[in-house]
Order: C-alpha cells, then sequence, then structure tokens
C-alpha cells in the first residue's frame, strides 16, 4: 500500500497535466456530452474491460461515467478528489481507480490520477478498517475520517475503534492488504462505537473483509466476523451479524424477530487469506448474496449463495457498538480465531461487478483515501 501511494504522489503532477492537456486514446463514448474541451476527456478501462472517462465539464466540475454507452451508471456531476488510473502503455496495471473521498485536507477538490494497482471506492462505503496499524489500540476508520491538519497522517472519524485483548499484528508479507490483524479467539476483537451510519434500518447494506483460518479446530461453532446488533428484549432483536458457523459463511439479520442465513460456503482452514462478503437487497427475495473467494492472488476463483431476506422487514437500527470478531448482544464472545483485514461496510447492495475487483486487487486492495498517502 505504501509503495503504491508513493507511487501515486510522485506521479501526480505528471498525471493532472495528462487531465488537461492529453486526450486519451480511447473515444469518447456517444451519449455523452457536457464536455467543455474533448481534449480534457480521460478514458480508461477496467479490469473488466469497462470503460470509465471523466469528463471536465464547463462548470470545472468534473463527471466520471462508466459502464456501457450510453452510460448505466451515471455518477452525475460531482467535483471528486479521486485517483483515475489511465490505461495506457506507461501503466501496465489496466486497473482504475477513481476516488472520490470528498473535500481534500486543504478545502478544495481535486482530482488525482495515476497509475495504480489498487482499485475504485465503491459507492456508499460507511465505515472502513484497514487494520493497518502496526502498535497501538486505535484501530482508523478511514472513509468518515477527517484529516488532521497540518499532518494529514493524524486523522480522526466519529467511527474509529479499539483493539482489544492484544491482537498480533501481521506486517509485511504476513498481512494482506497491507498490515492486517490476528485475533487469538481468547479476548481479541474490535470495537468501535454505535453511529447512525452503521445502522442500517431497513436500508440495503454490504459488509466485506478478508480472512484467513489456519486450523480446522478454529472454524467449530460461530465465529464472528462483524456484528452490531442488540437483545432489546425476550424476543426483540435489532441488528446485523455476519459470521461463520463451523466455517460457513452466514448472516443473521434480527429487525424485531431474526433469521439466520447459513449459507454452504465454507472457509477453508488452509491459511489462505479468504474474501468474505455479504449484500443485502433487503426487498427482493433473491436479495441477499454471500461471497467467498478461493485460491490466490492472480486466480481467485469466487462462490456465492443467494438467500431471501424478506421475511425480516423491520429496522435493524441499536444502540450497541460495532464488532470486529465478537459478538455484540454481550461479551465479548464467539470470538474470531484467524487473521482479518480490511472491513468495510456500505450503506447499499453492492453488486457482483462491484465486488469482483475488490477481489482481483487481491493485496493491492481499494485505494486508500489520500489522507491517508504517505
Ligand atoms: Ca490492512
Ligand atoms: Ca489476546
Amino acid at each position: 500500500m505504501k509503495t503504491n501511494n508513493n507511487r501515486m504522489r510522485n506521479l501526480l503532477l505528471t498525471a493532472l497535466f495528462i487531465v488537461t492537456a492529453s486526450a486519451s486514446s480511447f473515444a469518447v463514448p456517444s451519449g455523452v456530452s457536457g464536455l467543455s474541451n474533448p481534449g480534457s476527456t480521460v478514458c480508461a478501462k477496467d479490469v473488466n474491460g469497462s470503460l470509465w472517462c471523466g469528463l471536465t465539464k464547463s462548470d470545472g466540475t468534473f463527471n466520471v461515467y462508466t459502464g456501457t454507452v450510453p452510460p448505466t451508471t451515471n455518477w452525475g456531476a460531482f467535483p471528486i478528489h479521486g485517483i483515475l488510473t489511465i490505461f495506457n502503455t506507461a501503466c501496465p496495471q489496466n486497473s482504475i481507480a477513481v476516488d472520490r473521498d470528498g473535500p481534500d485536507g486543504l478545502g478544495g477538490f481535486w482530482l488525482d490520477v495515476s497509475c495504480k494497482d489498487c482499485v475504485a471506492t465503491p459507492l456508499g462505503m460507511v465505515a472502513w478498517y484497514p487494520l493497518d496499524e502496526t502498535a497501538g489500540t486505535k484501530a482508523h476508520e478511514v472513509i468518515q475520517a477527517t484529516s488532521g491538519f497540518p499532518n494529514p497522517q493524524n486523522t480522526t472519524s466519529p467511527l474509529d475503534g479499539s483493539y482489544f485483548g492484544s491482537p498480533v499484528r501481521l506486517t509485511g508479507s504476513y498481512g494482506y492488504v497491507g498490515t492486517a490483524a490476528l485475533f487469538d479467539g481468547i479476548n481479541d476483537y474490535v470495537e468501535a462505537p454505535s453511529h447512525p451510519s452503521l445502522n442500517f434500518g431497513t436500508g440495503d447494506f454490504s459488509i466485506d473483509g478478508w480472512v484467513k483460518i489456519d486450523n480446522p479446530n478454529d472454524l467449530t461453532g460461530v465465529r464472528v466476523l462483524v456484528e452490531k446488533r442488540e437483545q432489546i428484549s425476550n424476543l426483540n432483536y435489532r441488528g446485523y451479524s455476519l459470521f461463520l458457523y463451523n466455517g460457513k459463511v452466514s448472516l443473521q439479520l434480527a429487525g424485531g424477530g431474526y433469521a439466520n442465513y447459513v449459507s454452504s460456503l465454507v472457509v477453508p482452514a488452509d491459511g489462505l487469506w479468504h474474501f468474505v462478503a455479504v449484500t443485502v437487497s433487503r426487498n427482493s427475495t433473491t436479495g441477499g448474496k454471500l461471497y467467498l473467494s478461493q485460491g490466490i492472488q492472480g486466480s481467485f476463483t469466487v462462490q456465492t449463495a443467494s438467500f431471501n431476506p424478506t421475511n425480516i422487514m423491520g429496522s435493524l437500527d441499536n444502540t450497541r457498538p460495532l464488532r470486529i470478531g465478537s459478538i455484540t448482544l454481550s461479551g465479548p464472545g464467539s470470538l474470531l480465531k484467524g487473521g482479518i483485514d480490511e472491513v468495510q461496510l456500505f450503506n447499499r447492495s453492492l453488486a457482483d461487478w462491484e465486488i469482483k475487483p475488490i477481489i482481483e486487487a487481491g493485496r493491492y486492495g481499494i485505494c486508500k483515501p489520500c489522507a491517508m498517502c504517505q
């Protein structure tokens, strides 16, 4: 990650020049309008071959389009502080990253362009715990972080968490996307305070992360990956829990009553990192989907399992903290024993085409917000 970010920063000035002075070798999609200067258009292809274009408009804002033509996804006219990877011979990694993290620490909006190996941040991310800390008890949340100025590394977020139980930090080649945490199954977990953006109400949501299990014995019973759940009264539960049950990737939805959706996707105890995710479109009978990657970088395969989430329609809102690696009803309990990294939550249901690049990026991960650039 650090290497990527260094490279990004080194290329920043050159990259900005590319935006303003160099037309892409790709054609502007027909049906796209609003250009102030076609020469300022930058197009690129992502790992799936989808065309992305950034268009400078006459009002100075920058639009990003992707998908088929006319664009199926129009991100609209927003000024972005982003990272746009240019697909050309100078960028052997044909990935694209558009990172729009709002105003930068200097109070402006701008576009960073560079060749990067990491991938774009999907829209709707509300919390991101990279677990990159190598020491200390603070688990930074980076997507809602506000840059500390003049030191942009000194960020704070209302969702910042804390490590409990002194988990081992997996650094260097032992980590995954940068540093990762290794929980001992005894007393290790991360806790972050309750926050409105972690309460999805009756709305859609997604959760993802990477896990590594070393020993089959570590998969017995319930092992919580990410949970925010509360028992309001006897049979009244609220919240969500992404967990492993005997290694099976599973979700509990609790909206008054609750339901456990236990899939057939089993995380192998093979010591490899596996991507795990759930996406939930609450109103669709086919709206629940669990994901598990198998294999290693460059040859990942992805298993999925769908479920019907519509038998739990109530609000998930609760006052309990978010925990990574433990239940939140009380506890800690049902503790994860294994590695975990890059936990992310979204207030929408991500599509397959948004999940796939995250998996394929593997240990390059999603491009960190620029406040984290160093
Ligand atoms: Ca990490
Ligand atoms: Ca411990």
